[in-house]
């Protein structure tokens, strides 16, 4: 039998990140580990699916550059929902410059994304110097950053011994790092930090993918025999002919699993 998995509530005792805290309390308190990934071309559209599916999850993943439309009224409305509906949002941006340029680019240009996103993720392909610049901007208004440990597309090289050294970072760095994106963590960090939070996407009710390399697992899998935290549901939800009631049910699916491991 798997060991018992620590809850939500007591893992945010000891998380050391702002973000990373306030997100395992709201899982508990909201009973859900959903996370949408929200990939629509028209802000309007974007709204309306916050607005339906926010009961049912702790993480608005955006892509912001996918928008139609994006200003500060946008930001707003986007910010009145989370907070409506108790979710973060996570612009899902994948950072990966040099510390100076990640500076800017998170802070500045069109989108300012450090003043409106939760959280953020970043590759670690940069080195360190990625966390410290994204840091320098992000902390002082309490974010969290995931990094990149793994991905769900066919052929990624986030492998090995790179996804050995994202570990080691994200633990050198908790006051900044919330967690990572992962596909299977009990396979590679065991024993990571109760207050890193593991996000997995490539999720849908059945195994499959698409015809451009996405691999899909099931939120029993990845929460339950891959110890992941979150599931990131994208086309399994947006696609539906019910967003809202499909959310529910992989709310429901991600939860008992989650209930599963940690009474084990
Ligand atoms: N996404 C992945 N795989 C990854 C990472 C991010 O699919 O390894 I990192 C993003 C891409 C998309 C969402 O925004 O998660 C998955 O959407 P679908 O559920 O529609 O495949």
């Amino acid at each position: 039998a798997k060991p018992k998995r620590q809850s939500y509530e007591q893992r945010a005792e000891v998380a050391k990140n702002a973000v990373s805290k306030q997100l395992l309390n709201l899982m508990a308190k909201k009973k859900t580990n959903l996370a949408i990934a929200a990939d629509v071309a028209s802000t309007k559209q974007l709204l309306a699916l916050a607005d339906q599916v926010g009961p049912h999850i702790c993480v608005f993943k955006t892509h912001v550059d996918i928008l139609d439309t994006w200003n500060a009224e946008v930001q707003g409305e986007l910010q009145s929902l989370a907070e409506k509906h108790d979710f973060l949002i996570f612009e899902d941006r994948k950072f990966a410059d040099i510390g100076s340029t990640v500076v800017a680019q998170y802070s500045g240009g069109l989108y300012r994304i450090a003043d409106w996103a939760h959280i953020t993720n970043a590759h670690l392909v940069p080195g360190p110097g990625i966390i410290q610049g994204l840091k320098q901007v992000g902390l002082e208004k309490g974010r969290g950053l995931l990094l990149l440990a793994e991905m769900s597309s066919k052929g990624h090289l986030a492998t090995g011994s790179y996804t050995q050294a994202v570990a080691a970072a994200a633990e050198e760095h908790q006051d900044f790092v919330a967690g990572f994106i992962s596909q299977t963590p009990s396979s590679w960090q065991p024993q990571s930090s109760p207050g890193l939070i593991h996000m997995t996407p490539g999720v849908q009710l059945a195994k499959g993918g698409d015809n451009l390399g996405q691999q899909y697992n099931t939120p029993q899998s990845v929460i339950g025999g891959a110890g992941s935290d979150v599931i990131i549901v994208g086309r399994g939800i947006y696609g539906a002919s019910d967003p809202r009631e499909t959310a529910q049910q992989y709310q429901e699916a991600g939860w008992s699993a989650y209930l599963a491991s940690v009474s084990a």
